[in-house]
């Protein structure tokens, strides 16, 4: 078992899917271990996204990213980190294939509903960046 970060974006807490998309994770096999709601600042938005800073798209997706709540979450399964990014899908929704949460869910490229880890070394990142150990073991 081991564990990966996803966060529900501000899209789909803002149309009401976030119940859809937990309980969509939870079927495919992800048991939640730690999850809260919250805003994010841009200093936050900033620094989870400081990958992409030169990318066309970062002020974009910071200024999207700060609009709303969102949810970030720790899941847990076998092969947590590959298994989630093949069930949440491409980044482009119409790219996603069918059944998967983007194809559901996402609007477009930028509101695409879900973020998931991309490899293990970021899933350690990207957990602690929200979360202590506390809070993903208790
Ligand atoms: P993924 O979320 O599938 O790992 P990344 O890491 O390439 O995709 O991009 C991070 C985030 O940046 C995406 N989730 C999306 O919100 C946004 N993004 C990526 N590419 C674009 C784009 N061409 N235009 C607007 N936003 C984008």
């Amino acid at each position: 078992m081991n564990q990966t970060l996803a966060i529900i974006k501000p899209d789909a807490t803002g149309n009401a899917r976030a119940g859809k998309i937990l309980s969509h994770l939870e079927s495919a096999g992800f048991a939640l271990r730690a999850a809260r709601m919250m805003t994010l600042t841009r200093a936050q938005a900033c620094s989870f996204y400081d990958v992409h800073r030169e990318r066309p798209f970062y002020g974009s997706l910071v200024d999207f990213m700060t609009s709303g709540p969102c949810i970030p979450m720790v899941l847990e399964s076998a092969d947590a980190v590959a298994r989630l990014r093949r069930v949440i899908g491409a980044t482009d929704p119409a790219e996603a294939e069918e059944g998967t949460v983007r194809s559901l869910y996402a609007e477009s490229k930028e509101r695409n509903a879900i973020h998931a880890s991309d490899s293990d070394r970021n899933a350690d990142r990207e957990i602690a960046f929200f979360f202590s150990e506390a809070e993903r073991l208790g």
